[in-house]
């Protein structure tokens, strides 16, 4: 069980994907996703110049180990490129782990505490009647739950809109399963907060109407709002229930969410930029949010992710694993594994992945009414061709980023 072999993979079939793949003396391989969204080749550079040189002849058994002596031994702690190399080589045991017991990972965390993942889709549109066939289609693909994210009257392009018009217009392409453009540089978008605070619950109330109480809905402020705006936004959501309002602020100011808990019961999801416990210490133990937002891909992969969870359940707060396509078919098995085997499981975001992501990456995850399982093949269950993957060289990418009518640049 000794470490033999240590590989970084990058590919681009749809979008840039970095993949570290181990392989032990008696032949058993696992798979790690490293993907960090248009800061790719730091993470590669960390592990192939770091890390790939401390793993070769280390036991691959020893995770708990592994994991503390490559966050302690670095001396430079947390962040996201840090987090998503150690998440990587994590996966990457657990995976082996997983194959030399014979079991799905699910089963070496506990087993499965329910028959499937509910999970939630982006539904956009430009316009109502737009946002609307959005909806209907992800229904008719069997989601339960959905995101809704309109675009802003007066505002050219935004966040989430899937016929971002900036994005057609340089590229040719829609934005669902890509807002970083690949080889270009990044991508300008226009915020205006008082507009966007006027028209998001007109839109709310325009889509209960339409398909009724029942259905889940989620909104994502993508960090834009100062804390009393998002106490705003959430306090004229309210009628309209919402599953959770995501990433309301910034939030690296964690106290800041006192004042939006203050003048809201909207529930509030925060965390897909954080990447480790200590992000979280404050805003769980004071109950300043509902659900963990953190990829297992960059929260320091499954054993660092399900102690934040552990930390979470304490205070009934749930996981809400991030799920766009910019978590690699290998970190969205991860996150189907943990959110299968814990207690706290709450919603985990689903986007698929492209077709030609999935001819790179063999997944034996399944979809089947609007909930997901991992499988039960043993380990994580996900391949990599890698002679499918050498077709698609890393093409740079850059998510774009906002400006404000003046001028000023603003949190994207
Ligand atoms: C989400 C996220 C993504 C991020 C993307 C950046 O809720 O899924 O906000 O859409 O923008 O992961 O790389
Ligand atoms: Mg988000």
């Amino acid at each position: 069980m000794r470490i033999d072999k240590a590989e970084v993979i990058v590919t681009s079939p749809d979008r840039n994907f970095v993949t570290l793949k181990l392989t032990t003396a008696d032949g058993l391989t696992g798979l790690g996703d490293a993907t960090l969204n248009g800061r790719e080749m730091a993470v590669v550079a960390y592990l192939s110049e770091h890390v790939v040189p401390l793993l070769l002849g280390r036991d691959a058994r020893r995770i708990e180990d592994t994991w503390q002596f490559l966050y302690r031994s670095a001396y430079w702690r947390r962040g996201p490129v840090t987090m998503a190399a150690i998440a990587a080589v994590d996966m990457a045991l657990w995976d082996i782990k997983g194959k030399a017991a014979g079991m799905p990972v699910y089963e070496l965390l506990g087993g499965a505490s329910r028959n499937g993942l509910l999970a939630y889709g982006h539904a956009s549109g430009r316009d109502n009647e737009e946002l609307f066939d959005s909806v209907r289609e992800h229904q008719a693909q069997g989601y339960r739950a959905i995101r809704i994210q309109s675009a802003v009257p007066g505002l050219k392009s935004i966040y989430g809109i899937a016929s971002n018009a900036t994005y057609e217009e340089n590229s040719g392409v829609r934005y669902d399963h890509e807002p970083a453009q690949r080889g270009g540089l990044p991508n300008e978008e226009d915020w205006d907060t008082r507009s966007y605070l006027r028209h998001i619950p007109t839109v709310f109330e325009a889509v209960r109407n339409e398909f009724g109480p029942e259905v889940p809905l989620l909104h994502d402020g993508h960090h834009r709002m100062t804390p009393i705006q998002a106490a705003q936004l959430g306090k004229s959501l309210e009628p309209y229930d919402l599953f959770w309002l995501e990433d309301c602020t910034p939030a690296e100011n964690q106290e800041a969410l006192r004042l939006v808990r203050q003048h809201t019961t909207t529930p509030l999801a925060i965390g897909e930029i954080f990447n480790t416990v200590w992000d979280y210490q404050q805003i769980v133990r004071e109950q300043l949010i509902d659900y963990v937002r953190s990829a297992v891909t960059h929260t320091g992969g499954i054993t660092h992710l399900k102690k934040v969870l552990d930390y979470a359940s304490q205070y009934q707060i749930k996981s809400g694993m991030h799920g766009p396509t910019d978590i690699s078919p290998v970190g969205m098995a991860a996150a189907m594994h943990l959110g299968l085997s814990i207690h706290n499981f709450g919603i985990q975001e689903y986007m698929k992945h492209g077709e030609k992501t999935d001819a790179v990456f063999e997944q034996s995850y399944t979809w089947n009414d609007g909930f997901l399982h991992p499988g039960d093949k043993p380990g994580l269950g996900v391949e990599l061709d890698v002679d499918e993957a050498g077709n698609y060289p890393y093409i740079r990418a850059y998510l774009p980023y906002n400006r404000l009518a003046d001028g000023t640049v603003h949190d994207w």
